[in-house]
């Protein structure tokens, strides 16, 4: 019966495009007009932008009713006036990148008593906080995965040291815990990590602590940021200093920010996930927590539209994937 239909329509091919675009809604038999909510770390962050955009993405894929809002700076309390005004709202999800792994708990805690669900991406709180984790990789992948990309690119020796996020952000500290570990292992003992600075995901800030970790370490041979705002700042302080082509610079960031500062060689090799897919699949996991299709529990699956069937791993944790290693090699190939 459906193909006469389409037939007779004479706009064959604008149905066609309708249904595809709700065909992921119906795989993952979703409940229509969802309230969803993204609470970024903050809402100027390039890398939070992105993926806000790949949740906004998601959730009109599946008809649901998306927005965007938060805090201009990373603190830790930050975000409890916008979870607090979302709970009034009556949202059916919060999805949040959470700036403390305690501070916002008791809020969350609240919005989850009223029926609210609460998944946290990109950056953790602790586990009543919320009921789904979307992590972008495995976490001791990617600390490991710091010290090994920073230890070939100094030769195997010398002195780095980390310039991170805010003093509090759950995913860097777990991030930097990694990396510590993975510094213990004999083929770094030429390596020495003499300081962890914090430029608290605030450019400036992070453009001065790069040049006093340069004063403070006249033998510093690395800056690793896992921080796509602190290693965009590190990266533009060097490449007009005399310590461009002598301090390497790696960690964490976005192609599309680090791209000039690899073309013109302050930096050789750094790493990322694509994190609108993240912010796309955080929004699945929200919407299915909120049509009842999962509950949380490890072991579970649910449909995420493009990213195809996911399932959740302890503790309510969902991997996006591996990072990628951009260097000038592939750079070119990735728009984000
Ligand atoms: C910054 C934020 C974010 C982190 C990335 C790598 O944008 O701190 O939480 O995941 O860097």
């Amino acid at each position: 019966m459906f193909k006469p239909l389409l037939r007779h329509t004479g706009t064959a091919a604008l149905c066609a495009a309708l249904l595809a675009i709700s065909c992921s809604a119906l795989a993952a038999d979703l409940k229509s007009g969802l309230k969803i909510a993204f609470i970024p770390k903050q809402i100027n962050n390039p890398y939070e932008v992105i993926a806000d955009d790949g949740g906004m993405a998601a959730i009109k894929e599946f008809g649901g009713v998306g927005k965007v809002v938060g805090p201009s700076d990373a603190g830790a309390s930050s975000q409890v006036q916008y979870i607090n005004t979302l709970i009034t709202q009556r949202q059916d999800a919060i999805v949040i990148a959470a700036n403390d792994a305690n501070a916002v708990v008791p809020y969350l805690k609240k919005a989850m008593g009223q029926g609210i669900k609460v998944v946290t991406f990109d950056s953790d709180t602790a586990p009543e906080g919320r009921q789904l984790f979307v992590n972008q990789a495995n976490a001791e992948g990617i600390g490991r995965g710091q010290v090994q990309l920073v230890s070939k690119l100094m030769g195997g020796e010398g002195e780095f040291a980390v310039l991170s996020a805010t003093p509090n952000a759950t995913n860097q500290n777990t991030w930097i815990k990694w990396m510590q570990e993975e510094l213990k292992k004999p083929e770094y003992a030429k390596i020495k990590l003499v300081k962890i600075a914090y430029g608290n995901d605030d450019d400036q800030k992070s453009f001065v602590e790069t040049q006093g970790l340069l004063q403070a370490y006249p033998n510093l041979k690395a800056i690793v940021a896992p921080t796509t705002v602190g290693i965009a700042a590190a990266a533009r302080y060097i490449s007009s200093s005399s310590s461009k082509g002598k301090v390497v610079v790696t960690g964490l960031g976005t192609p599309n920010q680090m791209r000039a500062f690899v073309k013109n060689g302050t930096v050789k090799a750094f790493q990322l996930w694509d994190p609108n897919q993240l912010g796309y699949l955080a929004a699945y996991a929200a919407a299915a927590l909120s049509s009842g299709k999962i509950s949380g529990k490890e072991g579970e699956s649910f449909d995420a539209g493009k990213l195809g069937k996911r399932t959740i791993g302890q503790q309510g944790e969902i991997i996006l994937g591996p990072p990628t290693t951009f260097d000038a090699t592939n750079i070119d190939n990735f728009n984000f």
